[in-house]
């Protein structure tokens, strides 16, 4: 049997990691291009699901199984990004704002991320501000990325800003924001530059803000 893409798109949506897992192995002896099964295969099966999962088709242990069954995939085709393939565009540092300890979604933004071409430093989750400050400093990444699943953490992104500026890190940092109670106009508000509702707009979002 082939290879098709149509089949790991379907085990990556259903989460059967041990699918992905042989699909994947079958890809790279069908010497197919290690880029091509992360574009062709795993982002748009991803996409699906954020779509189903905003729907409320899928729900939380749905989503983590696929993404996770994306991961073990991942591990395999990750090697054979040769240089060049897929340079590297640039550094992202992720991380939850502080009091938020939910990370489901910033996981999946950062692989979503990563899988673009970027390195992507994720930081955790219940970040002081002084956590973001530390780490722009040690990376000096372009983009910094905040996740907020809480109304009342939401403000702790804009401390985070703050402090930045206070830092004098601001200028030439561009930040984006996500999480479900932020918006386009909270981003605004708080002077982040982009803000995406979820992992796909997350990295289109990387990637206007590199090329801005
Ligand atoms: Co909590 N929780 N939770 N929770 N939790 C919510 C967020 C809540 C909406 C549930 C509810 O009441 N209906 C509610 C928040 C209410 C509010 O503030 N408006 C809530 C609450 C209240 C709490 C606690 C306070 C509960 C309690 O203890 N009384 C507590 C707080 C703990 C804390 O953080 N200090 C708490 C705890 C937890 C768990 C630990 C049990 C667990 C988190 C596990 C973990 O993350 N490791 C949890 C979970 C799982 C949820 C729900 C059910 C699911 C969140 C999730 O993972 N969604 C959530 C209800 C819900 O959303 N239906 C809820 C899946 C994920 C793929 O989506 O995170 O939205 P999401 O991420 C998306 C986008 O938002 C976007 O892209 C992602 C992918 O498409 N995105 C970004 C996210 N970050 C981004 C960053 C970007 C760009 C895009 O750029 C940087």
């Amino acid at each position: 049997m082939m290879f098709s893409f149509e089949e790991v798109q379907s085990a990556v949506m259903a989460g059967e990691m041990d699918k992905v897992v042989e699909l994947t192995r079958k890809a790279i002896e069908e010497k197919l291009q290690p880029v091509s099964i992360i574009n062709e295969g795993y982002i748009p099966a991803m996409n699906v699901v954020g779509k189903r999962f905003k729907n409320g088709e899928m729900f939380v242990p749905e989503v983590l199984m696929a993404a996770r069954s994306m991961n073990a995939g991942m591990e395999l085709v990750k090697p054979l990004l040769v240089e060049g393939e897929v340079q590297v565009k640039g550094t992202i540092l992720l991380g939850t704002v502080k009091g938020d300890l939910h990370d489901i979604g910033k996981n999946l933004v950062g692989m979503m991320i990563e899988s673009g071409g970027y390195v992507v430093i994720d930081l955790g989750t219940d970040l002081e501000p002084e956590k973001f400050v530390e780490a722009v400093k040690e990376y000096k990444p372009e983009i910094v990325g905040m996740s907020a699943l809480l109304t009342t953490t939401m403000l702790a992104m804009k401390e985070t800003i703050e402090v930045l500026k206070e830092e004098g890190l601001r200028d030439g940092l561009k930040i984006m924001i996500g999480g479900a109670p932020v918006s386009k106009e909270f981003a605004d508000e708080i002077d982040a530059d982009g803000y995406a509702p979820d992992a796909a707009s997350a990295t289109e979002l990387v990637e206007k803000l590199i090329n801005a």
